[in-house]
């Protein structure tokens, strides 16, 4: 029989208050029960929400009602019954169950309590993404990826697929993941950016979203083995058109965000306010010296770490744009400045705590400079021939970004680690499940 021969429409928990004094059919898992005498109260969650239902057993027989009795937590069932206005209901609103079908009891009880160790937190990621936190920060995450990918192709970006599986490093080859690939030695990707810059030959401004791979040996709150990564490529841009575009995409995105979800993310983060422009900038040279004057020793030429960052977005305000970078302290490909070549045209976007959530700048255009740059860096330029070819056929100038979309969510959420923005995170130490 199906919902709608019976005349019960089938509902989702959240939209049961609009059904008060009718009837509703509901299919969830059982999150808590309670017996109180000749009745048990079953609190059932769906993707929406949580009800609680009062089964009594003059109303569902003895049978269904010893089985519901004994049922154990997340067993998965449907409800049909009236529903009615209770005030200390979660929701506001019970179901007096008038049916109750168990669709497939637990047979164990599951191993999901309330403060579980961080050990058991990853063992059972797979049954603890179904707690009500996780619900909704999943649900944000699916939330905040569509709106980033649909400023972006409202702003006439395309939208591209690139490899996972890839020959050459990026951004530096002691971070890759190596596989086998038929006898032949192969990587995961660290970044799809020169997949992106190929494409920008043809479609002039594109992006992606999709996993990046970084072997890096780091346990930080703020570094995954395998993350989410929003990379951007535009033909023509140079490094401050490309800050005007992570500006505005960032400030706008963030702020619709903020208005669609404002009661969630503030019960994450209540102090949480949206991005504003104009976004704080500092060269890396003034950001060395706003460093030294607060007592940090730290040398011109060494890139900056995790609590230089952080200082840097407490003192400056965030987020901030730190440019200019020494030339080795980034990946080869980067754009020198014409007016000081010992630095580059490239600017990461450090917030507090993550620290820095985009990473970009002005590429190299020139193939006879490129290819200088890689065997300054000690490659094979054999390695990077097909990157090379682009400069060789119709080169032109070009910037581009990559955004860890998990820094950001944890970000906004303050999540105490962006092992929380991800459903199964990958880490040096989590692989399973
Ligand atoms: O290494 S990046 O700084 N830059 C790139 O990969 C460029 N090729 C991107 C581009 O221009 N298309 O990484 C970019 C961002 C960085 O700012 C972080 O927010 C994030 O990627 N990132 C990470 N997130 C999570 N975990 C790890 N390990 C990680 N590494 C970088």
């Amino acid at each position: 029989m199906t919902a709608e021969s019976c005349g019960i429409g089938e509902q989702r928990v959240a939209g049961l208050a609009s059904l008060i004094g009718g009837k509703a059919r509901i299919r969830g898992w059982l999150y808590v029960r309670n017996t109180v005498g000749k009745l048990v109260f079953l609190r059932i969650r769906d993707s929406t929400g949580v009800v609680q239902v009062v089964v009594k057993r003059d109303m569902v027989g003895e049978e269904v009602f010893n089985q519901v009795k004994r049922l154990r937590r997340e067993s998965s069932l449907m409800v049909e019954g009236l529903v009615r206005k209770d005030a200390r209901a979660p929701g506001g609103v019970e179901v007096q169950a008038e049916k109750v079908r168990v669709l497939s009891p637990s047979l164990e009880d599951p191993p999901l309590r309330k403060n579980m160790s961080p050990e058991a937190v990853w063992k059972y990621r797979h049954l603890f993404i179904r707690s009500r936190t996780m619900n909704t920060v999943l649900k944000l995450r699916s939330s905040l990826s569509t709106l980033l990918r649909q400023w972006l192709l409202d702003h006439g970006y395309y939208e591209v697929s690139a490899p996972s599986i890839v020959t050459a490093a990026t951004e530096g080859g002691a971070r890759m993941f190596e596989v086998s690939y038929f006898g032949k030695k192969a990587f995961l990707t660290q970044s799809s950016q020169f997949y992106l810059e190929g494409a920008i030959f043809s479609l002039e401004k594109v992006f992606c979203f999709q996993p990046s791979f970084r072997a890096e040996e780091s346990k930080t709150r703020r570094h995954l083995s395998e993350y989410w990564h929003l990379e951007v490529e535009a033909c023509y841009m140079d490094l401050n058109q490309l800050l005007q575009l992570e500006e505005n995409m960032l400030t706008e995105v963030v702020e619709r965000f903020y208005e669609k979800h404002k009661e969630d993310i503030e019960r994450f983060n209540p102090g949480f306010r949206p991005f504003e422009k104009p976004f704080k900038r500092i060269t890396y040279t003034r950001a060395v010296e706003l460093l030294r004057n607060s007592g940090v020793e730290i040398e011109w030429g060494r890139d900056l770490g995790v609590k230089e960052e952080r200082l840097i977005a407490v003192k400056v305000g965030q987020p901030v744009f730190v440019t200019h970078y020494p030339k080795e302290t980034r990946a080869f490909y980067h754009m020198p400045d014409p007016e000081n070549p010992s630095v580059v045209l490239a600017a990461d976007l450090l917030v507090w705590p993550y620290g820095e959530i985009t990473g970009g700048g002005q590429r190299i255009d020139d193939y006879n400079a490129l290819l200088n740059r890689i065997v300054e860096s000690g490659y094979n330029p054999e390695d990077y021939a097909w990157y090379l070819d682009l400069r060789k056929y119709g080169s032109v100038p070009h910037s581009g970004f990559g955004l860890g979309f998990e820094r950001l969510l944890a970000h906004i959420l303050r999540l105490p680690s962006i092992r929380y923005a991800v459903p199964y995170p990958r880490t040096q130490t989590i692989v399973y499940p």
